[in-house]
């Protein structure tokens, strides 16, 4: 079967859900990908930062296999013997109480919304379904119809009403707006992506995120940070929020906590927020399962042992840098922290990011076009000097041939 068999099967047996680059993978071992055809692509999308710690990683895919042939599944009904061992080593990783475990991002956010309205009622002392949540205009939460309530992207959420009630959107990385929305004494939590991945990672001023908790303090509102795509060593730090030193109330977590290789996802907060939650009213069926368990812990180990943070601050400097000395007026502008980058490209004689997709897939890099004229950059953070220098010489020729 050729790559086209594959597509037009997809296309035929499918929903038409997604638009993906014409090329279909079949293999992946660390920074590589290779297609059906055998072709050989740097991955500059890494599932969307979910394989920060390369394809394949051996030691959390030996975390998967040898768990998977001893204890799947058992559900929460009964107690497991990997469960508690993840949960002392996330919670002492990150410095928190407690953590729930649930599969997806989307789920995390969905814990974390609910877990502060159930803070809000029974700490905060709001009146029962008063809560609100003030939530960022051009966030990206997740899908579900609850999360979409909180979208202004109409791709997200049009269509998809009624809508969830009780969220405020005040614009991203704006002081005073949010200033003004925490004034209503029914606000129970804050939730904002540290760097915004969807929106086309848009990085806010230097401390935005401090003085937005430090305003959440002061009024006794939860400041939620949703690191499901910022986490976990990407931007040059363990978490993004460590740039501006803000503990988050609330921390949301998924993606790379699997290295991707199963879904994966935690809220971590302190007694006094997550006890809020008592036995029978939350959960999931695969939440917190012995394979999950095993491979977060293996997940985390990389990122440690593998100084993935560190090398995410360095080898993100030599890629913006390198990217700076690309000359062409079709890149309009830079921006990035660690390795989660992007280009805002100029539609120059009708070609767009997308068409700068195609050229960059031809060439042996994959990345994805995000709201049209922007191309998002993010290798997995193992990636070395001279790979970045040979994924910088793609981009070049490809941009330069274009010109
Ligand atoms: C898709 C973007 C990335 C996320 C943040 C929660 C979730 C995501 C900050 C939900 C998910 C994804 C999902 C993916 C596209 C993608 C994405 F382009 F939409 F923005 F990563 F850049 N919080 N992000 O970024 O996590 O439930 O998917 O596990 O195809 O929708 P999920």
């Amino acid at each position: 079967m050729t790559s086209q068999d594959f597509i037009t099967r997809e296309d035929k047996f499918g929903a038409h859900n997604y638009h993906p680059l014409p090329v279909v993978l079949d293999r992946g071992e660390g920074v590589y990908v290779w297609d059906v055809e055998g072709k050989k692509y740097f991955d500059f999308l890494s599932a969307y930062s979910a394989v920060n710690q390369g394809h394949s990683h051996p030691k959390i895919v030996k975390a998967l296999t040898d768990q998977a042939s001893r204890l799947a599944l058992t559900s929460r009904a009964f107690h497991n013997s990997s469960l508690g061992e993840f949960e002392e080593y996330i919670t002492k990783y990150f410095g928190y109480d407690k953590v729930l475990p649930m599969n997806t991002g989307a789920e995390a956010d969905e814990t974390a919304l609910k877990l502060c309205r159930k803070w809000g009622y029974e700490k905060k002392g709001i009146p029962e379904n008063e809560a609100k949540i003030i939530c960022c205009f051009n966030n990206f939460h997740g899908r579900t119809i609850t999360i979409v309530s909180m979208s202004t992207d109409p791709d997200s959420y049009k269509g998809f009403g009624p809508y969830t009630p009780g969220f405020v959107k005040v614009p991203y990385n704006d002081i005073t707006a949010l200033e003004k929305e925490l004034e209503d004494p029914n606000v129970a939590g804050f939730i904002v992506e540290p760097i915004q991945g969807e929106a086309g990672v848009y990085v806010p001023d230097d401390g935005y995120l401090k003085k937005a908790y430090d305003l959440c303090k002061s009024k006794n509102v939860l400041f939620m940070a949703d690191e499901v795509q910022t986490g976990l060593a990407r931007t040059g730090a363990k978490l993004a929020c460590d740039h501006e030193n803000v503990r988050p109330d609330v921390l949301i977590l998924g993606k790379a906590l699997s290295g991707g290789v199963y879904p994966v996802s935690v809220v971590l907060a302190d007694d006094e927020v997550m006890l809020c939650i008592k036995p029978g009213e939350h959960g999931s069926t695969y939440g917190g399962n012995p394979i999950a368990a095993k491979v977060g812990i293996a997940a985390l180990e990389v990122l440690k042992d593998e100084k993935l943070a560190e090398n995410a601050e360095k080898m993100g400097e030599v890629f913006r840098e390198g990217l700076h000395g690309i000359q062409s007026d079709r890149i309009e502008l830079i921006r990035g922290k660690g390795l989660l980058n992007a280009i805002v490209i100029k539609p120059k004689e009708g070609k767009t990011a997308w068409d700068v997709c195609v050229a960059l897939k031809e060439n042996g890099l994959l990345a994805k076009p995000t709201h049209e004229h922007i191309i998002r950059f993010a290798p997995p953070l193992i990636i070395n000097q001279q790979q970045i220098q040979e994924s910088l010489d793609i981009i070049k020729k490809t941009i330069e041939a274009l010109d």
